[in-house]
């Protein structure tokens, strides 16, 4: 009985005996960086999506920006893959420590793994800049950019890595001190991403490293674009929860305690992210389900997975929004709904990151369109895909991002934050732009509207005149995110260097309302890496193996928007 009560108290948050400065030094790095590449890569989103409503502005934007592609890879590179990696490495070392109570046992690694990032990232961002690489984030080949692009981003993920070894020597030390006891529920949840992370990026990077690299640096002169793309959704796939689980982990981990309630279910957050662990990575073909040469058995095979990987996000928000309740109701909320009035919306962390939930389930809603394999064809490559990933990645996740860091930069540079009432009207602004852009979108996509497309263009071409409204609302949207984005770049920098005023704001833990024991085998690696190889082997052997056997490195590079 002593026992079991020594380990329950184990898995409550305990007092801060670290003041963690080197650690908050190496974030705040590593947030920087993010911020500076979501401040650069959002700019170009207004411009797109102007020119959707037919306000054209790239022909005055010459020769700064060249074209329409080189602002789209801009924007998708900085935003989707800069911001996104830069913060999750970051906030990931961050909740590891704190959750295990225990500073980096080898920071040079940290900081090794955050310079190979910014190295690599400098490297990918010189043919960017010069309209040399404008091969959109996803860098499909026969597209080919100069070497040193692939390289830059190979390092960016290297790096990524590197800081991961980092988080993982940390655990191997403590886990030495801890013995049989129970991995805090913000350092295991921290570790399962970046092992997601580790796993799943093995795809890119035989794709680099034995395909685009070799042959964009003329040592063979052709690719197969079907393998290549086939290695990229690999990783493609899941690289959207390693971009959307970090926001997990503050929903469970740290809303609930800003909501004035507690984690409703512990064991069963955990469980969430081991089941994210086990099922993310056989899932690519539901990108690929028009491509020829994937046989449409394995791609129903990935269909019905998809489904699976749902039910962690159904659990989550069942988890989150139970949390919720819990906090509203300690703060005197009544009845059915009278908890969600009396929540913290004052706040505008936890309103960020509210708001960043409601949007999400829009998101997971047309992410269930896109992964059914036969409606899947009405929105393929349209602009229905862009409206979905919004509301994901550039909602759930920014926003929710967005929101951390408005307990986050104060927490780390002891200033205040500028203006609570301006981060207030940012979230809501937010809120409001993506709503009216992604419904414009998924409308847009419903009427056959392509995306990655100059729409505007396109519509003053082909008369798609049903097409008006919605791309309107695409337009209005993106200038209602542009002052929504300014607003949340003001605060950043007014916070960062021009407060007066200090303050010591705590990192929030959510406690979990029992403090229920967690059974063996939710904080067990074994059974579960066992049983992501065994799903990969399944799920990707075969296929692999067939297009690894029948490789035809026949086609040249293209530039086509020189
Ligand atoms: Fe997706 C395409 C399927 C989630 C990102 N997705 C994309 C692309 C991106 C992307 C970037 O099956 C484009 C790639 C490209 O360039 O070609 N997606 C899914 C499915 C899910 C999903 C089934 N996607 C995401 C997330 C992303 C993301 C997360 C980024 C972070 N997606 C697809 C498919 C395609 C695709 C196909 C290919 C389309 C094509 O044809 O090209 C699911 O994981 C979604 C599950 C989510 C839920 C929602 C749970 C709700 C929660 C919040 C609850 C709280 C509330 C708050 C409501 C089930 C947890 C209450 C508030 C109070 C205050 C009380
Ligand atoms: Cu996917």
């Amino acid at each position: 009985m002593i026992a079991l009560e020594e380990k329950q108290r184990v898995n409550l948050p305990r007092q801060e005996q670290f003041t963690f400065a080197l650690e908050k030094k190496l974030v705040s790095w590593h947030m920087f960086v993010a911020i500076v590449a979501l401040a650069l890569g959002t700019l170009f989103g207004p411009l797109q999506s102007l020119e959707h409503m037919g306000i054209n502005l790239y022909p005055f934007l010459q020769p700064l920006l060249q074209s329409y592609y080189q602002g789209l890879t801009l924007h998708g590179v900085l935003n989707a893959l800069v911001w996104t990696t830069f913060f999750i490495t970051g906030f990931l070392t961050l909740t590891t420590v704190r959750g295990l109570n225990k500073p980096l046992a080898q920071p040079w690694l940290s900081w090794l793994g955050f310079w190979v990032m910014t190295v690599g990232l400098l490297m990918a961002a010189v043919p960017l800049l010069l309209n040399m690489a404008s091969v959109l984030y996803t860098f499909y080949p026969p597209l080919q950019a100069p070497w040193y692009f692939y390289l830059g981003l190979t390092l960016v993920v290297v790096g990524s890595w590197v800081s991961g070894w980092s988080m993982f020597g940390t655990y191997m030390a403590w886990r030495k001190e801890n013995k049989g006891v129970t991995t805090p529920f913000l350092a295991l949840t921290s570790l399962i991403v970046m092992a997601l992370w580790q796993i799943c990026t093995l795809g890119i990077a035989a794709e680099i490293l034995g395909m685009i690299l070799p042959w964009s640096l003329g040592w063979v002169s052709g690719i197969d674009p079907q393998l290549a793309r086939t290695l990229f959704w690999f990783t493609g796939h899941p690289l959207v929860y390693f971009w959307l689980l970090p926001a997990y982990i503050s929903w469970y981990g740290m809303v609930p305690k800003q909501a004035g309630g507690k984690l409703f279910s512990e064991p069963m957050a955990r469980f969430a992210f081991w089941l994210f662990l086990l099922l993310s990575v056989p899932l690519g073909f539901h990108h690929q389900y028009v491509d020829p040469g994937v046989p449409a058995g394995w791609k129903f095979l990935h269909a019905v997975l998809t489904y699976a990987v749902f039910f962690p996000s159904l659990l989550t928000a069942f988890n989150v929004i139970a949390s919720m309740e819990v906090g509203g109701k300690a703060r005197g909320g009544k009845g059915l709904f009278g908890w969600i009035r009396a929540l913290p919306w004052d706040e505008p962390s936890f309103t960020a990151q509210a708001l960043a939930m409601i949007l999400f389930a829009f998101g997971g809603i047309s992410g269930l369109v896109n992964a059914s394999y036969n409606i899947n064809l009405v929105v393929h490559n349209t602009a229905w895909v862009p409206g979905h990933f919004h509301l994901t990645v550039g909602t759930a996740v920014t926003l929710s991002f967005i929101g951390i860091l408005y307990w986050l930069l104060p927490h780390l540079t002891g200033n205040a934050l500028w203006s609570r009432k301006v981060a207030l009207w940012q979230a809501w602004i937010w809120f409001v732009g993506m709503a009216i852009f992604s419904r414009g979108m998924h409308a847009a996509g419903l009427l056959g509207a392509p995306r990655r497309t100059m729409l505007g263009v396109a519509m003053e071409n082909y008369g798609n005149s049903e097409w008006r409204v919605p791309l309107m609302m695409v337009g209005i949207g993106g200038i209602i995110l542009l002052v929504s984005a300014i607003l949340f770049f003001l605060n950043m920098v007014m916070t960062a260097y021009f407060s007066k005023e200090k303050v010591q704001v705590e990192m929030p833990v959510a406690e979990p309302l029992n403090a229920e024991l967690t059974p063996a085998w939710l904080d067990s690696w074994k059974p579960w890496l066992v049983g992501a190889a065994a799903l990969i082997i399944i799920g990707y052997g075969p296929m692999l193996f067939q297009l690894i056997s029948n490789v035809a490195m026949t086609s040249p590079g293209f530039n086509v928007w020189q």
